[in-house]
């Protein structure tokens, strides 16, 4: 019974201390978590709700009627809080970005970043996460640096659970990615 009661304990702090993703602002923890919501369409300029879930893998040579666009919802709190309330980080940016070969990596061209104050989390939409003809991994990184550089940002997470393919985790083989997330 005792050491039940001893396992029991360990369990939870364990599981209280693993985040799904983790971060450090200022050295402290923090917990990264993301969920990703439908995806969208865009017809006349305006996104709709598409019935496909994010993160979709938009295939090289499409056409952008075709795209889904990729949102995501963003969850961050300090480590330590056992409520998980959400940690409003006024300079975190969180950004898609590219490893391509021969130094052609980059951030995503363009999307929607909301991280404000009053919300209780972060919003990442517009995402055209789309296919390079050449071996090509999408990623996500976080920065506090007002740019969106490799060099000032830090890995997060690579992009591989894609819900329009299933060979994905060959995509990303063969890039060194910088950071660790676990
Ligand atoms: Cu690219």
């Amino acid at each position: 019974m005792k050491y039940l009661i001893l396992i029991a304990l360990i369990f939870s702090f364990k599981t209280m201390a693993e985040c799904p993703l983790e971060i450090f602002v200022s050295d402290q923890a923090h917990c990264v978590e993301i969920k990703w919501l439908e995806g969208e369409i865009k017809k006349r300029g305006n996104y709709d709700l598409s019935d496909v879930l994010s993160p979709v893998l938009n295939e090289n040579g499409l056409v952008p009627q075709e795209w889904i666009y990729s949102q995501a919802e963003i969850k961050v709190w300090l480590k330590n809080d056992p409520n998980k309330l959400h940690a409003y980080i006024p300079q975190l940016t969180i950004f898609p970005f590219m490893y391509m070969g021969h130094g052609h990596s980059h951030p995503i061209s363009s999307y929607q970043y909301e991280n404000n104050a009053d919300a209780d989390n972060i919003k990442m939409s517009q995402m055209n996460l789309q296919e390079m003809p050449m071996s090509s991994c999408w990623t996500l990184r976080w920065t506090l640096a007002n740019e969106q550089k490799l060099r000032s940002s830090q890995h997060l997470k690579i992009i591989n659970e894609y819900t329009n393919i299933n060979d994905n985790e060959t995509i990303c083989e063969g890039f060194h990615l910088d950071g660790h997330s676990h």
